[in-house]
């Protein structure tokens, strides 16, 4: 008999008793799903779940509205660098996107939206920032602790916390001292204006070949401080004129054709991205480079704008005015090294000063993919961050072995370099979806990957590593500290997607309720 523990606090009657009607009517033990984060993969799965007929979860969010990436990327310039109709729920498709590359604002009202019309927000808890997640073997429940102490108890939870949430700060001498405005891409002061101003942007990734092109028309000086250049291609965005989103709102085959069209062009190039093959990368890096060519006209900046290490190895920038940036008078590119942050500016090696009001950093994030989001303990106490000290590892990305009912969506070797994530987000949802209904027909305890299913996987997935670029001698957030790749997944996104999507009992060590 299912064991529903009595402290579990739902949302809202409601929820619960929509809970329970589902229940009844497809005859199966419901019982309480955490859902930990309320960005992309968490409101997707509670959507998913939703469909199911599934309504006995909750949604924790640490923070005071859902979107997370998208509610929080909002510096100028913020857009996605996959195309809208591969980064957005193939089960929520939008016709209405306005560009190719949607900006943040966009996604983040697209997701508000699917928040409003799956009505989750009766199921949402602001403010609950988990902090500690303990498995009870004899009951099989999970008890989640939130940072006001407060208990929540869960049959099954899945964890969506995201990997790259906390702003990374750069160790520079002095940084504390700078006398200016100073602030992470990913924590932008709205009220800040620049305009007029002299500002310096640090780190020349993702985020920093977004803003540089946005804010270099309105600011009086920006110094670029670049430590590795990156490859960048042309991103080809365009708007959507209204007539083509009437269309594609008339006739939805022709959004998923467009979808499809945009994925199986991602996955064609995806080798190209990937794989350690100096012929392929050579093609990325001829396009790359005639970019740069056409974009800057200086054989001396061109040279400095050059990266060294192979196409691919670290994320592939995408920017159609990034370059060009650097053939405005007021945009200075600074390749020597910084030495210190001073009250009034940044001084690099070479000695030069540069007086800035403003001091961007755009310095990527502390990746949360190789460790454990939160002190978490599964069967007999045993903690994640321990079973994690040699890298963070799971049954496709999702199930570790000792954690019990404990699903990750977005987790170990699950992320792309080529393609849309939420491709993935997808298959481990459906995934998570077959393991709950099965629990609940089958009145399950608890399922838990077994030991030499998760390392037989895992040894797979290294031994691929080998013939990936991405450990062919660049340093990048995607390789943990002793130089493993833990984030993303060593080959296409299909591969991923026949493998994961399914639920395979087989995988599981089951526990009958
Ligand atoms: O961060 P990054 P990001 N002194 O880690 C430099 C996603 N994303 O925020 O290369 C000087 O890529 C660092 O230099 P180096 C996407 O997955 C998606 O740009 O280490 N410089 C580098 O240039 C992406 O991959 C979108 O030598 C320092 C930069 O800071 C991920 O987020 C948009 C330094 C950090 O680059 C991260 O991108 C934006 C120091 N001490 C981001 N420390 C989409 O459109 C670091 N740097 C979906």
């Amino acid at each position: 008999m299912e064991h529903t523990p009595a402290a579990v606090v739902f949302s809202n009657s409601s929820a619960a008793s929509h809970a329970q009607q589902a229940s009844a009517r497809a005859g199966c033990a419901d019982f309480p799903i955490a859902i930990i984060g309320a960005g992309f993969a968490g409101i997707g799965a509670a959507i998913r779940l939703k469909q199911a007929g599934i309504h006995s979860f909750t949604m924790f969010e640490r923070a005071s509205e859902v979107g997370g990436t998208w509610r929080d990327n909002i510096y100028p310039g913020a857009a996605c660098d996959v195309p809208s109709h591969v980064y957005s729920l193939s089960f929520e498709q939008h016709p209405d996107w306005s560009r190719k590359f949607s900006p943040s604002d966009e996604i983040q009202d697209y997701l508000l939206a699917l928040v409003n019309k799956w009505r989750l927000r009766e199921h949402l808890r602001f403010g609950s920032e988990i902090v500690e997640a303990r498995f009870d073997d004899a009951g099989a429940f999970w008890t989640l602790r939130d940072k006001d102490g407060a208990q929540h108890r869960a049959r099954v939870v899945i964890s969506c916390v995201g990997g790259l949430v906390d702003p990374a700060l750069p160790e520079i001498e002095g940084l504390d001292n700078f006398g200016g405005e100073l602030f992470h891409t990913a924590r932008w002061k709205r009220d800040c204006k620049l305009n007029g101003l002299r500002v310096g942007v640090i780190g020349t990734g993702a985020s920093a070949v977004q803003v540089v092109p946005a804010i270099a028309p309105q600011v009086a000086k920006l110094c670029v401080f670049q430590r590795t250049p990156g490859w960048v291609v042309p991103k080809l965005d365009r708007s959507y004129p209204s007539r083509l989103r009437r269309l594609f709102a008339r006739f939805p085959l022709l959004l998923r054709a467009s979808r499809f069209f945009k994925y199986a062009t991602s996955e064609l190039r995806g080798p190209m991205i990937f794989l350690d093959a100096p012929r392929l990368s050579a093609l990325g890096e001829r396009m790359s480079l005639r970019h740069l060519h056409a974009q800057v006209r200086n054989p001396e900046l061109r040279r400095k704008l050059r990266p060294s290490f192979q196409f691919g190895c670290k994320r592939v920038l995408i920017s159609d005015d990034y370059w060009a940036s650097f053939e405005r008078d007021n945009v200075e590119l600074v390749s020597d090294a910084i030495q210190s942050v001073e009250a009034s500016g940044v001084r690099s090696v070479d000695g030069v000063l540069r007086e800035l009001d403003v001091l961007v950093l755009a310095t990527g994030f502390d990746v949360g993919l190789s460790s454990a989001p939160f002190p978490v303990f599964g069967r007999a106490g045993q903690s994640l961050a321990a079973a994690w000290q040699g890298g963070a590892h799971a049954y496709q990305g999702m199930s570790v072995a000792g954690f019990p009912n404990w699903f990750i969506l977005m987790g170990p070797n699950t992320g792309p370099g080529h393609t849309s994530v939420l491709v993935y987000t997808e298959a481990q949802i459906a995934h998570v979806l077959h393991a709950i209904r099965r629990m609940q027909r089958c009145g399950w305890k608890s399922i838990e990957v077994r030991p030499e299913v998760m390392q037989r996987y895992n040894d797979g997935l290294q031994r691929r590593m080998r013939n990936m670029v991405w450990t062919s001698g660049c340093n990048s957030w995607y390789l943990s500290e002793d130089g493993s790749n833990h984030s993303l997944y060593p080959g296409f996104a299909s591969e991923y997607v026949l493998r994961a999507h399914r639920f395979r009992a087989s995988a599981y060590r089951i526990e009958a309720g």
